[in-house]
């Protein structure tokens, strides 16, 4: 079965350079990918084309060592050009992750194919008519938040009149009714959020700093992942 048919947005790492307090990304997406996070997606607005597509093939040979390629997905934030040069060179990239203003997904859909994923950042304003009425013909999952204010994109969630706007449990709850597509919430995300993230019945959490900026990043993944799975 393709990845996308599998596709598991459970537990869901976001991570680059500038999220980890300084030590190697690789180490990281390797401590997400033991505890059993199911997606990985490597954004940066620091590193340069080579570099992210250098994260990308480290990304995807730590997950064919663990023997996980055809169960954990490896995507790549905003950047087409980034997931077409690095399958040119022959690495395993599953596909792409996309917001509002970035390459708009039936393109990145044409190019990559079939078999990939493509996932869309929901919108800010207006969001819930946005997500009964979009059409959803190239995307394979939302995400959406912030749940809570966050340092790691203090821009998340501003609305067109400036204003942040977080995301309540209740709010999630009813955006998993009416959205046509699996959900993955993230934004501030911790462990202590895993619990009431489950009773929304969502598909997933997202996450950059619970994991990357974690004293111990495997222990801190594990922990969520058993809190998802066992809430
Ligand atoms: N997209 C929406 S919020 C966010 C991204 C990449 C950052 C979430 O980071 P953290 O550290 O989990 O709050
Ligand atoms: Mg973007």
């Amino acid at each position: 079965m393709s990845i996308r048919k599998n596709l598991d947005i459970s537990a869901y790492l976001v991570i680059g350079p500038e999220n980890t307090k300084g030590r190697p990304v690789g180490g990281i997406i390797k401590a997400a990918v033991t505890a059993g996070f199911r997606c990985i997606q490597i954004r940066s607005k620091v590193a340069s084309a080579i570099e992210l597509i250098e994260l990308t093939r480290q990304a995807a040979a730590i997950i064919h060592s663990a023997g996980k390629s055809e169960e954990v997905a490896l995507l790549v934030n905003d950047r087409l050009d980034v997931v077409l040069a690095a399958r040119k060179l022959g690495i395993k990239v599953d596909g792409i992750h996309v917001g509002q203003t970035d390459i708009p997904v039936d393109i990145c859909r044409e190019y990559l194919g079939e078999d990939s994923i493509v996932g869309l950042s929901a919108r800010t304003d207006e969001l819930f008519a946005y997500i009964k009425t979009v059409d959803v013909g190239s995307i394979d999952y939302f995400g959406a938040g912030p749940l809570h204010q966050t340092h790691t994109k203090p821009d998340c969630g501003l609305d067109s009149n400036g204003r942040i706007i977080t995301r309540s449990f209740a709010d999630i709850t009813e955006l998993r009714k009416c959205s046509p597509l699996p959900i993955v919430v993230g934004g501030g995300v911790k462990l202590s959020d895993i619990p009431q993230l489950v009773k929304t019945q969502i598909a997933g959490f997202f996450v950059v700093s619970a994991v990357s900026e974690a004293d111990d990043p495997e222990i801190a993944a594990a922990e969520l992942v058993k809190a998802w799975k066992y809430a």
